[in-house]
């Protein structure tokens, strides 16, 4: 018998949403890959940035809060979905960004099964994430890069949450609440769309 197609499940939502914290529990419960875009990212400016102008030049891009090139996100991302052909399941932390990636992944490699939209507050937003700057200092958690980040999202959004809402794939989750409480409502829906 044929083996099912791997399930795809795209969490998106505003910078400090809880898509990386939800991701991991969403991957750890069902057995599925996770794939971080935004840290694939991370790895690859840290490890070529002082080699290579592409790099570096990214490196300065995320810096600033906005879209590192959309070719150069897809190749990575793509690269994860073949090294892992045997996957149950895909969950994708933070992608797509705006609708050029939606349509570019939908050809090259599929289409998402659901997509959970964490929506929460611009005050919420920034608490979060000035908080983790002062704890751990990613490169883009200063106040210049956070507001960037929030505008990009918000800029981006309502073409992606269109695309979706036809498609009758997206389902929206309060996520100013508790990690547990929305972790909860998630899995709920996976359980209900996916199984
Ligand atoms: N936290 C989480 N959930 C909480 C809750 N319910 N209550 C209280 N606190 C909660 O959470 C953020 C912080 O809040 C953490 O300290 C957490 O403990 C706490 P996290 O789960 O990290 O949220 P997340 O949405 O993942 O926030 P993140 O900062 O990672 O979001 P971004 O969208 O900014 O970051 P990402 O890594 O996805 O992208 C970074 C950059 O990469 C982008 O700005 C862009 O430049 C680039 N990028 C692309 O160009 N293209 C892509 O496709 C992807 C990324
Ligand atoms: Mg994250």
């Amino acid at each position: 018998p044929l083996k099912p197609r791997p399930k795809i499940i795209f969490v998106i939502g505003g910078p400090g949403s809880g898509k990386g914290t939800q991701s991991s529990k969403i991957a750890n419960h069902y057995g599925f890959i996770c794939i971080s875009v935004g840290e694939i990212l991370r790895k690859q400016m840290i490890h070529h940035a002082t080699s290579d102008k592409k790099w570096e030049l990214i490196a300065q891009i995320i810096a600033n809060g906005e879209l590192a090139p959309p070719e150069t996100t897809i190749e990575e991302l793509k690269q994860q979905f073949i090294k892992q052909p045997d996957a149950k399941g895909f969950i994708v932390d933070g992608f797509p960004r705006e609708i050029g990636q939606v349509f570019t992944f939908e050809e090259q490699i599929g289409s998402p099964d659901l997509v959970v939209l964490l929506a929460c507050s611009k005050h919420q937003l920034r608490q979060r994430l000035e908080k983790r700057g002062q704890q751990q200092g990613r490169p883009d958690d200063n106040p210049h890069a956070i507001e960037k980040r929030v505008d990009t999202f918000k800029q981006n959004i309502t073409l992606i949450m269109k695309y979706y809402q036809e498609k009758g794939v997206i389902v929206r989750f309060d996520a100013d609440r508790e990690e547990e409480e929305v972790f909860a409502d998630i899995k709920a829906t996976v359980e209900k769309r996916l199984f």
